[in-house]
């Protein structure tokens, strides 16, 4: 092997429609990697802790309003501030923790273009964040994703406008994309989801080199 090339963990993005399970796999992904020895986090945007997160925890609960743009970039705001030093996305890549996050810029341009902003204006404040090793796509319909219940609350949560969404989130997929069929039995998608990691950490412990946005 080429001693130039750094192992570190990888860096696993889980996006998809409302209900999809992101939230439900990416715990059991995180157990998983964890029982069998490999040093995981989990992450998820938006982080709702930070002072930026809060901003957006409010307009997401219909508790404020904000121009479409505001918020765009206050989501972007919210991923870039855990890059920055002292949260160091990358240093704990370097250090070898794997990161399975659950959403990204992908939930960024998705949802601020069906509400009718710009595509490409909406990717432009995402541009230079470190690029996901893998998307895992957990794809569904907004009908069979509005079956499980639980639709209603926060702002985004309408048939008509997660058509919207999935159809940007289709002009975002590139090569780094699986996309994972989200109407299967949770055990079929967790076992396709660990195929996937667990080849995807071998790479990185190889030393697959970083890439960013949107290149
Ligand atoms: N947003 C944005 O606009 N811009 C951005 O940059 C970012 C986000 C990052 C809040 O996100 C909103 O922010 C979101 C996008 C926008 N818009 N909306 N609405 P969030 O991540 O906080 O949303 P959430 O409410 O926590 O998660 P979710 O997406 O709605 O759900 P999920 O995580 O994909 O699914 P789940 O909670 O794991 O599962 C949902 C239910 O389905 C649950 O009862 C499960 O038991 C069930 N389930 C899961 N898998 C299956 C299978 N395979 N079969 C049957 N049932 C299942
Ligand atoms: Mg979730």
């Amino acid at each position: 092997s080429n001693p130039n090339l750094q192992s570190r963990g990888a860096l696993v993005v889980l996006e998809g429609l409302d209900r999809s399970g992101k939230s439900s796999q990416c715990s059991e992904i995180v157990s998983y990697l964890q029982s069998i020895g490999l040093a995981t986090e989990l992450w998820r945007f938006p982080d709702r802790d930070t002072a930026v997160g809060k901003m957006i925890s409010a307009y997401l609960s219909n508790e404020s309003n904000l121009d479409d743009h505001t918020i765009h970039l206050l989501f972007s705001a919210n991923r870039w501030e855990k890059r920055d030093k002292r949260s160091l996305m990358e240093e704990k890549l370097k250090a070898g923790t794997t990161l399975i996050v659950d959403r990204y810029s992908y939930s960024g341009v998705a949802f601020s273009s069906a509400k009718g902003l710009d595509f490409n204006w909406c990717k432009v404040p995402e541009t230079g964040l470190l690029a996901p090793d893998i998307v895992l796509y957990l794809d569904i319909t907004p009908e069979k994703a509005a079956e499980r219940g639980g639709y209603g609350g926060e702002r985004y949560e309408r048939l008509d406008f997660q058509r919207k969404v999935r159809e940007k989130y289709q002009d975002l997929q590139d090569a780094s994309w699986k996309i994972v069929d989200a109407c299967l039995p949770m055990e079929e998608v967790q076992k396709k989801l660990r195929e996937h990691v667990l080849e995807l950490i071998k790479a990185c412990q190889n030393g697959k080199p970083f890439s960013h946005l949107w290149l």
